[in-house]
């Protein structure tokens, strides 16, 4: 774009001044985004950020490390300020509570279960642990934790209790036969009794198509999500606070989803939810490279497409959620996933799934492995815990779309605003560590001066090293408040008459209250 005339430009500016300064201000790409401010093309839920919480026990290991320490959720420290003065900055966020051992996992109440163990190492069973149990001891701690953070809770139920196990030496991991639902039930009615609420329950975990340790069939996962249903319905009988239902938790596969939602059929599973690990294995040493590679990232938008289509197809009653995301697997990668760079991942996956009519995106994990969004050990916030927080703040339910012709290494996503009538924001990404981009925000059906001054909120990472832990607001690091509080995110105000500047390897948000989007007032 513009080449000749920037040579020229580069030429004339080197005559004069010296190399450097020049070849930083010839580097700056114009481009023009197109926003439509009618129609909305997609619409998540109020809540769309939501972040996990795991079940691994300390010596869960990867790689010659054994990165969650004590953030599982039999060892975490409920009474950390920083934890919850994370949450509540949300008010409220969403959390999970599931993971690989959520099918491992039995609850300690009722008379279906004879005894309480924890989990102990056990390499030749699934994920290389025994059963572990929940005392409800440990569930009623964490249900005080939850209500005072104001958490919207999501709780995946052990979903293989009863099944039939593949014969020993099988190759297939198919797990045969219907859902005990037994323990679910006496644990959801102990969680009624208590008064302890929960926005969702979800059935299982990574069962579904291929499986990843275990396996069940579509038809057959159909018909234990009417069970779940029922279950529901009777504890939760005022249909005005019944929690939702959501299945599988597992990867898509067209075939194995299209069968499960109509097996279960209409009105039966709320939200849809399937599992993101894109990036591959956390001790790949070009993910750092593939972070940030738009084309490796636009892979995965097929899956999405397809995910919202059988829902639109065959569950139009729910909708997509993607349940859990980590990025890479096997608790992510030691100097990426909890940097700067992860970001590039991060905020480029809400951007494209909420495009694709996603209604929550589940980070795994708030806390633990090396994916976080906050420290396991300090528990002091990671850039993606604050690339959440902009988002979750500023970034509303209708999704517009927003284009442009210029690098793909520039990603831009818009969404009405979450706060100003007619208001939109947008979330720009520049992947590219070398290219700067003059970015100005045009009404596709109007193409009308907005003449209010905008709202900018500029990340970057701490010294330009992409694999920082820090992350600068507007050229300031963010650092907790004395007394453990997450500091305020005050934007920078900018004359509507210039275009946003967009540094190499940034992420900026703008909020551009009067630019008058139909689908936003
Ligand atoms: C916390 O508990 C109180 C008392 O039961 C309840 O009124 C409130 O809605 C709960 N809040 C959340 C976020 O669960
Ligand atoms: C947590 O913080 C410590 C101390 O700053 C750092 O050494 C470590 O790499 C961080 N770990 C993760 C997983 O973020
Ligand atoms: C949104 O509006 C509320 C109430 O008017 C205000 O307190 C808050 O600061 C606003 N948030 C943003 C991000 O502008
Ligand atoms: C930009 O990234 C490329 C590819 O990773 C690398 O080879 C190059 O040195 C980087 N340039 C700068 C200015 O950091
Ligand atoms: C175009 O913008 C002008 C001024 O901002 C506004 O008065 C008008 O209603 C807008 N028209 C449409 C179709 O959005
Ligand atoms: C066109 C452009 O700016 N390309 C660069 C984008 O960023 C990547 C990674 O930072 C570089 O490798 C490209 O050269």
């Amino acid at each position: 774009m513009g080449s000749s005339r920037s040579s020229v430009f580069l030429l004339s500016c080197v005559v004069l001044l010296s190399w450097r300064f020049c070849s930083s201000l010839a580097a700056a790409e114009q481009v023009k985004v197109k926003v439509k401010g009618v129609p909305s093309i997609a619409k998540t839920d109020d809540n769309f950020i939501c972040a996990t919480l795991d079940w691994w026990p300390e010596n869960k290991c990867d790689y010659n490390q054994c990165p969650w320490g004590k953030a599982g959720l039999f060892n975490l420290d409920l009474n950390n300020k920083i934890l919850a003065n994370a949450m509540k900055a949300f008010n409220s966020l969403r959390i999970r509570i599931g993971g690989s051992l959520t099918d491992r996992v039995v609850y300690n109440v009722g008379t279906s279960i004879k005894k309480c163990p924890h989990f102990k190492k056990r390499p030749k069973e699934m994920f290389g642990f025994s059963m572990g149990c929940l005392h409800m001891d440990r569930w009623d701690e964490l249900n005080v934790f939850l209500n005072k953070t104001g958490a919207l809770v999501t709780f995946s139920l052990n979903a293989l209790l009863g099944r039939q196990k593949p014969a020993a030496g099988d190759s297939d991991i198919l797990w045969s036969g219907d859902w005990n639902s037994q323990n679910a039930r006496d644990f959801m009615a102990y969680t009624v009794s208590k008064g302890y609420k929960i926005d969702s329950w979800e059935l299982g975990n990574e069962l579904s198509g291929g499986g990843v340790a275990a396996r069940v069939e579509g038809k057959q996962y159909g018909k234990d999500m009417i069970v779940l249903k029922n279950v529901v319905k009777e504890l939760y009988p005022d249909p005005s606070t019944q929690p939702k239902v959501l299945g599988p938790g597992g990867f898509y596969d067209e075939q194995w989803f299209n069968d499960f939602l109509q097996t279960s059929g209409p009105g039966v599973v709320d939200g849809v939810t399937h599992h993101t690990y894109n990036l591959g294995a956390g001790v790949d040493k070009t993910l750092i490279n593939k972070i940030r590679d738009p084309y490796f990232l636009d892979q995965v938008a097929q899956t999405y497409k397809d995910a919202s289509r059988s829902v639109d197809l065959f569950g139009p009653w729910s909708g997509a959620w993607v349940g859990e995301a980590g990025g890479a697997y096997n608790s992510g990668g030691k100097d990426v996933s909890h940097t700067f760079a992860n970001g590039f991942w991060y905020l480029d996956q809400l951007g494209m799934t909420s495009a694709f009519n996603h209604k929550v995106f589940c980070r795994q994990a708030l806390i633990g492995g090396n994916y976080a969004l906050l420290n396991t050990t300090t528990f002091i916030p990671n850039p993606d815990y604050y690339g959440a927080l902009l988002w979750h703040r500023l970034m509303g339910k209708n999704v517009l779309s927003a284009t442009h012709e210029g690098s793909p290494y520039l990603r831009v996503y818009s969404h009405c605003s979450k706060n100003s009538s007619g208001g939109i924001a947008v979330l720009i990404i520049n992947m590219s560590n070398s290219t700067s981009f003059d970015v100005s925000v045009v009404n596709e059906h109007n193409l009308s001066e907005n003449s209010e001054q905008r709202e900018e909120y500029h990340l970057t990472p701490k010294d330009g090293n992409i694999q920082s832990d820090v992350l600068l607001l507007n050229g300031t690091p963010l650092k907790l408040t004395e007394s453990s509080d997450i500091p305020a995110l005050n934007p920078q105000l900018v004359d509507a008459s210039k275009t946003i500047s967009v540094a190499p390897d940034s992420i900026v948000f703008v909020n551009l209250k009067g630019f008058k989007a139909p689908a936003c007032a």
